[in-house]
């Protein structure tokens, strides 16, 4: 059983969008984070970045004792390997989806998050981070446009873990003042996406 210490933003949404998907049996665990709960120390010490999500596997396939996680794309690297679903065995295509998976860690996911923060939680309007972050999320969705027009999927043709953890971002572009019309791959990836019945449980349990 996979225990999944979850709140509904992107980084979460992103694990039960895999383990939906993949039909993996799991058990969420609601963890308040306007509420402060990522610092109960039972939370940190499973995610001592007092961040969800993080996962607990108590049937790990070493077959030893739980295997505690957290880090979005560390933890779909995790189920994709216990699973044999959503990541590619061929080389090419295996590394090409890590590559992806890493851009959305290391770029898309902080970036549109500072976008997020600076548009509408800073309490006061800095023009500056506000033009920076929005000229940033543009450039990165012109990225994300260019490879969408050259492949149907992230990692090449099959769907994968990279498409599930860049998705739940694009959830938010009206949020991010990104019009998805001038970024018509993204538009229709992201379309083919929605409408898949595992992203429909997710998004209307
Ligand atoms: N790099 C992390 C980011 C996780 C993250 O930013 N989680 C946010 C919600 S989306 C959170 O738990 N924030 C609570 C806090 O920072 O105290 C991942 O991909 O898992």
């Amino acid at each position: 059983m996979i225990d999944l210490w979850y709140a509904p933003t992107p980084n979460g949404i992103k694990i039960a969008l895999f383990l939906e998907e993949a039909e993996m049996e799991y058990r969420i665990q609601r963890i308040n984070i306007s509420k402060g709960e990522q610092f109960r120390p039972d939370f940190l010490a499973i995610s001592p970045n007092n961040k969800i999500p993080a996962i607990t596997d108590s049937a790990p396939p070493d077959g030893g004792k739980p295997v505690s996680l957290f880090e979005s794309c560390a933890i779909l690297l995790y189920l994709a390997e216990k699973s044999g679903k959503l990541l590619s065995g061929e080389l090419r295509e295996r590394h090409v989806t890590l590559q992806w998976l890493f851009w959305q860690a290391a770029g898309f996911g902080p970036m549109l998050s500072q976008n997020h923060h600076f548009n509408h939680v800073a309490p006061q309007a800095v023009p500056y981070a506000i033009e920076r972050f929005q000229v940033e999320t543009q450039r990165l969705y012109g990225v994300l446009n260019r490879r969408l027009e050259a492949s149907p999927w992230l990692g090449g043709a099959h769907y994968s873990i990279a498409d599930i953890a860049t998705w739940p971002w694009v959830m938010n572009h009206a949020h991010q003042r990104i019009p998805l019309a001038d970024y018509p791959a993204v538009k229709n990836w992201f379309e083919r996406i929605r409408t898949r019945p595992a992203v429909e449980r997710v998004l209307h349990p």
